[in-house]
């Protein structure tokens, strides 16, 4: 059996709706996801929403509906959202199903066995919009002179009886774990910021609340008298381990959360500390094996501001994605931003970047090529006869391909789209150079020659970039005629020109792919 590759994405609040940020992050990890399929790996790809909590409960409160009612509403746009743009999903979970409160409630018995739960009374700041406790020397001063989370968002004063996990007890193992792993925090900035806070020393965390009860509930409390639900971190970053069958499903949790695994968690870098300290004390406690890598991804900003409801200018990904096409969106977001850096979007830049690569670039170099083929030749495929500047350019191909594989491992989906992008380039180069339309009448044979390795040279574009754009490089591929088998990395600089020749097959007229996008009045 192929080897095994778990990817997550964070599992978002749907306290509202999804913004861009949110789209941002499953268009990544599905990319991510896409090339490790083609990868031949065995991939289990999870994603969905986070329900508990005090956040949720207090905006169901506020529109006068239960928290259920609003998480099953809300709930309901993320997983649209997810389908609409074309994310391959395995799992979508919620945190209110009935097997992720198991798995919740057997990590929780886990670290209790371990000795690192015990109960007593947090007194301190939280913050409900973060869903996060703070130390006082933590915070920051808002402009009144109130106190406000290292985020910015308000904090209040919290007492209650609670349950703590010994978080004190694990810097070392965490540190040493930084230290044995250097790639286990990325980018490099992220990792310096938590390895900081966690060599600053940690206190221990309060892991349950009693003043509400959305949530997971604590195993025992209740009948000890006073009901605890967990703090909602802790169920929520448990939800990985429910998709990979913990605690019931052995052979799961070993194809897919085992030890050494290939497991890699995508989130925004809000929530890094979430997961590179305190994700890996609790597996450590419960004795359950770790991630490989957690990734921090930057923030999209649009036209480079804060996105926030109250200015009114957070973006429906839908909007965007009915307006300008869902392939044009995710090559955007994909290609415009470097992984790991803040990025800003805007209605311009996606126009400009989709008709440069997409229309004018790569859309016009097969629409002109496949026309050119079905018109002079009535589709039937041209013969090759390669001469040294048909074999360098799909030699340029080839390296591209291998650039591009290379990046995508590394979670580098920019780099890898600009070495694409490169090749698309040569491909223009040699077509202006070679003008097969010339040679119609004065050469034919050099004409097909050319033809057939421009043919062979946008099946190859098309495969590489599939994670990308999957919707628009199936059809391209499916137009071309190239069967599924074919459509790997590994086909590239086989004999796979020659079967599909061999094969038959003729081209019809080819169909548009990415229509010149205009902007209207209302993006400036
Ligand atoms: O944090 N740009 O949920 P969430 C890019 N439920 N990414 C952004 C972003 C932006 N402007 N705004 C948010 C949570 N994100 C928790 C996660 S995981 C066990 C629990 C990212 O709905 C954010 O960083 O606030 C996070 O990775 C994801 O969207 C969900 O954010």
């Amino acid at each position: 059996m192929s080897q095994p590759y778990t990817i997550t994405t964070a599992i978002s609040y749907p306290n509202g709706r999804p913004h861009i940020g949110h789209a941002y992050e499953v268009i990544a990890t599905d990319a991510i996801t896409r090339f490790q399929r083609m990868m031949g790996r065995d991939v289990f790809f999870q994603t969905g929403t986070d329900e508990h909590g005090l956040k949720m409960d207090q905006a169901a409160r506020a529109r006068g509906i239960e928290p259920r009612a609003l998480a099953d509403e809300m709930s309901g746009y993320f997983k649209d959202m997810n389908d609409s743009l074309n994310i391959s999903y395995d799992r979508f979970i919620r945190t209110s199903e009935p097997d992720h409160h198991r798995a919740s409630q057997a990590i929780w018995q886990a670290m209790e066995a371990n000795g690192d739960l015990y109960l007593g009374r947090y007194e301190g700041w939280y913050s409900v919009r973060d869903e996060a406790f703070y130390d006082e020397k933590e915070l920051i001063e808002g402009e009144g002179g109130e106190k406000l989370s290292p985020q910015g968002t308000p904090v209040q004063w919290t007492v209650e009886e609670s349950w703590f996990f010994r978080l004190s007890a694990y810097q070392q193992r965490l540190l040493d774990l930084y230290n044995s792993q250097p790639g286990f925090i990325q980018p490099e900035s992220r990792r310096n910021e938590i390895m900081r806070f966690v060599e600053g020393g940690l206190s221990d965390l309060s892991v349950s609340r009693t003043s509400f009860d959305w949530g997971v509930k604590v195993p025992g409390s209740a009948e000890a008298g006073t009901p605890h639900v967990m703090y909602v971190w802790v169920d929520a970053l448990t939800n990985y381990l429910t998709g990979c069958g913990y605690p019931d499903d052995a052979e799961r949790m070993a194809r897919y959360w085992s030890e050494g695994g290939d497991i890699t968690h995508i989130i925004g870098k809000d929530i890094v500390r979430f997961h590179a300290v305190y994700w890996p004390a609790f597996l450590m406690s419960a004795k359950l094996p770790l991630p490989k890598q957690i990734f921090g991804h930057g923030f999209l900003l649009n036209r480079g501001e804060k996105m926030s409801k109250s200015v009114g200018n957070v973006a429906d990904p839908m909007e965007l994605a009915e307006r300008f096409g869902v392939d044009q969106l995710r090559y955007f977001l994909l290609s415009e931003v470097t992984f790991g850096n803040d990025g800003s979007y805007s209605a311009e830049a996606i126009v400009a970047r989709s008709n440069s690569d997409l229309a004018n670039s790569f859309g016009n170099l097969a629409q002109r090529t496949l026309s050119f083929i079905a018109k002079n030749l009535e589709g039937r495929l041209p013969e090759p006869a390669p001469q040294d500047v048909d074999s360098d350019l799909l030699k340029t191909i080839s390296d591209a391909a291998r650039t591009f594989q290379t990046a995508m491992a590394d979670l580098a989906p920019s780099t890898a789209i600009e070495a694409w992008m490169r090749a698309v380039f040569a491909c223009n180069a040699y077509i202006d150079a070679q003008a097969p339309w010339a040679l119609r009448k004065t050469d034919p044979a050099r004409m097909e020659a050319v033809l057939a390795t421009l043919y062979e040279a946008i099946t190859n574009l098309a495969i590489i970039i599939q994670p990308v754009i999957p919707a628009s490089a199936t059809a391209l591929l499916d137009q071309m005629g190239v069967p599924q088998a074919n459509r790997t990395y590994g086909a590239i600089g086989s004999s796979a020109y020659a079967d599909l020749r061999a094969s038959g097959f003729t081209l019809g007229a080819p169909k548009p792919l990415f229509p010149r996008l205009e902007l209207t009045e209302a993006d400036s």
